[in-house]
């Protein structure tokens, strides 16, 4: 019997997932591991009964979906549009990485989007998330992380490309990324993972003691690093309030510890909340310094500081997530089988300093299962946990587990339901904004084991989508996922507004236009071939099936730009130019201009075609370049 006809013994392969996975995090943990967290006895909704949802999930053909899902695309570095509920995968949007498609990283526009950072073909794509005005997604950007290189970067949603990127001085790893939501996304918050050296040039290797970690806010709008504060501990994931005053991160390594075991010494790490007020007006006030080459603002948040409170929580917590009510912000156990609530409404006077103990903002720390990660919401009260370790996500209701807090029997968990295997993130429809509806949850597992056929070694992971419209949650799809969506964000469509072909004055190309300009060159006329030393600028157009240009001449050694602006208008009818041997292709879509530059270092004939189908003469659409010998 193979695996995958193995459907009558799902249970006991359940059984040995979640054993493993707890032999795995306790052989790590060591002796002072997860012994004693256990509150796995909770009855479970199976997921075979996850037969029929209130909502619709399927999508006829020619159907549209009623989400937009934005997928991170973990260390493949992209992002990935799907429709929700369908899960159908519409488009891919290269970030970090290379694109041979579409040309990313190739082309002049995409390379100087890149800047220097070019250099770097890989990237680590984690948190996805929509620009906001008054607590909601106004449709306009997206922006991601990459912990990888160090890089935020921003992505217009009105073409879904990436329009800017920004490497993050003074950090290493940027992990955690929020918005701002209220007023508006005026900052891209960006937690600095691993901590290093204030001034990291090899003058001081060795003493841990002066490594530091460092939270950085972005300008949406220019994506400028606007500042930076320096924090004890490292910072993991984070969320902003609706109020505009706070933000809130965990940190799971308030020891500073190199090893594995060292990040795991403390009982307690802690939430950092920071005072975005306090810490302009200390902008403001000049309170800054600015380290090495970086002219970015530093403040000092360490302990003592009154930009910064430190709420202590178990150990090593993980995703922290305000609620869309505004009222909570809720940090995820991960080797504690707690949340930890925190009311947001106590912060004013925690930094007043009318608590003596900081955790008195907690007002709730519900046991919910083994491995607690992220938690999104439905907007009626109710919360949706990962348990990692379970392979569960848990539904339990806010205002009962703050009851039980206070000493009331209450059962404060709803449902628990199976997912497969050991989900990293989730998330419901909305739920980052005050519109959270309840109607759709994604649980991103990170291991598909027997989900689907075996592909060798590497399997895909599971995007598991469960309908939450109803009192219980519903498992309705399983979504095979290439490697490694950390995260999602579901926005109705109706928030999203794309076009359908490319503004001539669209910035993306404008550089581009302005070369043209000065060479005295009318892209969307005649053909050009303008010679600047060795440097050949070569300019055509692209109407279905052709190019306007079928062979230029240049000379061995030449620095060849080809620029092609495609004159269809007609939606959909995106053309590509690619040079053979010449590691060059790109994508030109309707009304856009595209351009590439290479070295022609082989004499003879090289042809070009183009790449993206267009027409049914599409295969015709070619032409010659003719290298002289130098
Ligand atoms: S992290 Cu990946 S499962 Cu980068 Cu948001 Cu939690
Ligand atoms: Cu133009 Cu294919
Ligand atoms: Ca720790």
């Amino acid at each position: 019997m193979t695996d995958c006809n193995d459907n009558n013994n799902g249970v006991s392969r359940r059984h040995f997932l979640r054993t493993a996975a707890i032999a795995g995090a306790a052989g790590a943990a060591g002796a002072a591991g997860l012994g004693g967290l256990g509150n796995a006895l909770i009855p479970t909704a199976s997921a075979a009964s996850a037969a029929k949802g209130a909502n619709k999930i399927h999508i006829a053909p020619g159907e549209l979906d009623e989400y937009y899902g934005f997928w991170s695309g973990g260390h493949s570095g992209e992002v990935r549009v799907l429709g929700v509920p369908s899960m159908r995968e519409l488009m891919r949007i290269p970030v970090f990485n290379t694109c041979s498609a579409t040309g990313w990283g190739i082309t002049n526009e995409s390379k100087r989007i890149l800047g220097e950072s070019g250099k770097f073909l890989n990237g680590d794509a984690h948190h996805p998330h929509i620009s906001m005005t008054d607590g909601r997604y106004d449709g306009k950007y997206l922006f991601i992380n990459d912990k990888a290189n160090t890089r935020v970067a921003r992505i217009r949603l009105d073409v879904m490309k990436t329009d800017k990127i920004t490497s993050i001085p003074n950090v290493q790893g940027i992990h955690g990324l929020r918005l701002q939501k209220v007023p508006y996304t005026k900052y891209v918050f960006a937690n600095g993972e691993m901590p290093v050296p204030l001034i990291n040039d090899g003058r001081d290797l060795e003493n841990t003691e002066n490594y530091w970690a460092m939270f950085s806010a972005l300008d949406a709008e220019t994506m400028e690093v606007a500042w930076q504060v320096i924090v004890d501990g490292n910072l993991d994931n984070g969320d902003a309030d609706y109020t505009g005053k706070y933000f809130a991160s965990t940190c799971y390594n308030s020891e500073k510890g190199i090893s594995l075991q060292d990040t795991m010494r403390n009982e307690r790490d802690w939430v950092v909340v920071f005072n975005i007020e306090r810490i302009e007006a200390a902008i403001k006030a000049g309170k800054y310094k600015t380290l090495g080459d970086s002219k970015v603002p530093v403040l000092d948040g360490r302990k003592g500081s009154e930009l910064t409170a430190y709420v202590p929580v178990p150990k090593n917590p993980h995703g922290l997530n305000t609620s869309p009510d505004g009222k909570y912000f809720i940090a995820n156990g991960k080797l504690s089988p707690t949340c930890s609530v925190i009311e947001i409404g106590r912060l004013d006077d925690l930094f007043a300093g009318k608590y003596e103990n900081p955790r008195d903002v907690i007002i709730a720390e519900p046991e919910l299962g083994l491995g607690p990660l992220h938690t999104t919401f439905d907007g009626r009260g109710n919360a949706y946990t990962t348990l990692f370790i379970d392979s569960q996500v848990v539904k339990w209701n806010i205002a009962d587990a703050i009851k039980a807090y206070n000493g009331e029997k209450v059962n404060y968990i709803r449902q628990k339901l199976d997912v497969h295997y050991q989900p990293g993130h989730n998330h419901a429809s909305l739920t980052e904004s005050r519109d959270a509806d309840g109607k759709w949850l994604v649980v991103l597992s990170k291991f598909s084991k027997d989900r689907f056929l075996p592909v060798g070694p590497l399997r895909p992971e599971n995007d598991q989508l469960i309908d939450i419209s109803g009192e219980e949650m519903k498992l309705v799809h399983d979504g095979p996922t290439f490697a490694e969506p950390h995260d999602c964000i579901l926005v109705r469509r109706d928030q999203i507004k794309t076009k359908k072909v490319w503004d001539r004055d669209d910035p993306f190309f404008a550089d581009t236009v302005a070369q043209a300009e000065r060479d005295g060159v009318n892209l969307m006329g005649a053909n050009h071939v303008i010679r600047d030393g060795n440097k050949v600028r070569v300019y055509m157009v692209s109407v279905a099936p052709q190019f306007s240009m079928t062979e230029f001449k240049v000379k061995q050694g030449d620095e060849v730009t080809i620029v092609v602006t495609n004159l269809d208008q007609v939606e959909d009818l995106t053309h590509g130019f690619c040079m053979v041997n010449h590691g060059v292709q790109m994508e030109v879509g309707p009304q856009q201009t595209a351009s590439v530059t290479f070295v022609a270092d082989k004499p003879g004939v090289h042809w070009y075609y183009c790449n993206w189908f267009c027409h049914a003469l599409h295969m015709e659409m070619t032409g010659r370049m003719l290298v002289e010998p130098a």
